[in-house]
């Protein structure tokens, strides 16, 4: 098992998306702790497959974070599961998990699998959309939400997703104090080291994604800004 517990920064490429050989180079010299490959529209087989192999010419970790269960292949180093805790149906909370593993359940290596408890917050967004989450959370609901990832269904990861939007990092720091064994994991709209550094001082890991593809010299910033936060 890879050592997710301790990562303080994400860079998460959309296989939907073009990157050049040269930014993603960059990338994956960051010192960033893992390339996640993952988005919410437009993922096949095939583009994850090979926006894999091009990450996997650099040692840094390479996981895969599954939104369609036959857009997956072998060869990560993890698979992070996402539960959309606040979506209104089913379908993402447990059901898509219920067919994968009826349909993929002996290939499934369960120490390759990490779940994700995810709230998502930007009502704009696709992710929001596509789940229909209910996003305009309270921050008692939040916090409430915290728990029940935690103390109720044990999962490793928290994920607050406020994806192309960013989030307050006050409230951030609430949810942290709501956790003492599941791992927080912000992101949505980190576009600066500022951003990043606020971020980080309160969730475990910062995840930075839509920035590699509209400011990649400020997005590669976010990671020293991470580790560095106090
Ligand atoms: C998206 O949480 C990530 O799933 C990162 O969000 O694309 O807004 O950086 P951004």
């Amino acid at each position: 098992m890879e050592h997710f517990r301790e990562w303080k920064h994400i860079f998460k490429l959309d296989p939907n998306k073009e990157i050049s050989d040269d930014a993603l180079e960059k990338i994956c010299e960051s010192g960033t702790d893992a390339v996640m490959i993952g988005g919410t529209d437009g993922v096949t087989e095939e583009k994850v497959v090979n926006l894999m192999a091009r990450v996997r010419r650099y040692s840094v970790s390479c996981v895969l974070e599954i939104s369609d269960m036959d857009a997956v292949a072998p060869g990560f180093d993890l698979y992070f599961i996402p539960s959309v805790l606040n979506s209104k149906r089913k379908k993402w909370l447990v059901d898509a998990h219920v067919e994968a593993v009826k349909k993929y359940g002996p290939l499934i290596n369960w120490d390759e699998i990490v779940m994700e408890g995810y709230c998502i917050l930007n009502p704009e967004s696709k992710a929001a959309a596509l789940t229909e989450a209910a996003a305009d959370l309270s921050l008692d609901d939040l916090l409430a939400y915290a728990q029940v990832a935690e103390k109720m269904f044990h999962f490793p990861v928290f994920y607050l997703e406020y994806s192309g939007t960013y989030g307050d990092p006050e409230t951030v720091a609430k949810v942290k104090s709501a956790l003492s064994d599941t791992v927080l994991f912000y992101g949505g709209g980190i576009r600066t080291p500022e951003q990043a550094e606020a971020m980080a001082r309160h969730a475990d890991c910062i995840v930075v994604g839509n920035s590699l593809y509209t400011d990649l010299e400020n997005a590669l910033k976010t990671v020293k800004a991470a580790k560095g936060a106090k």
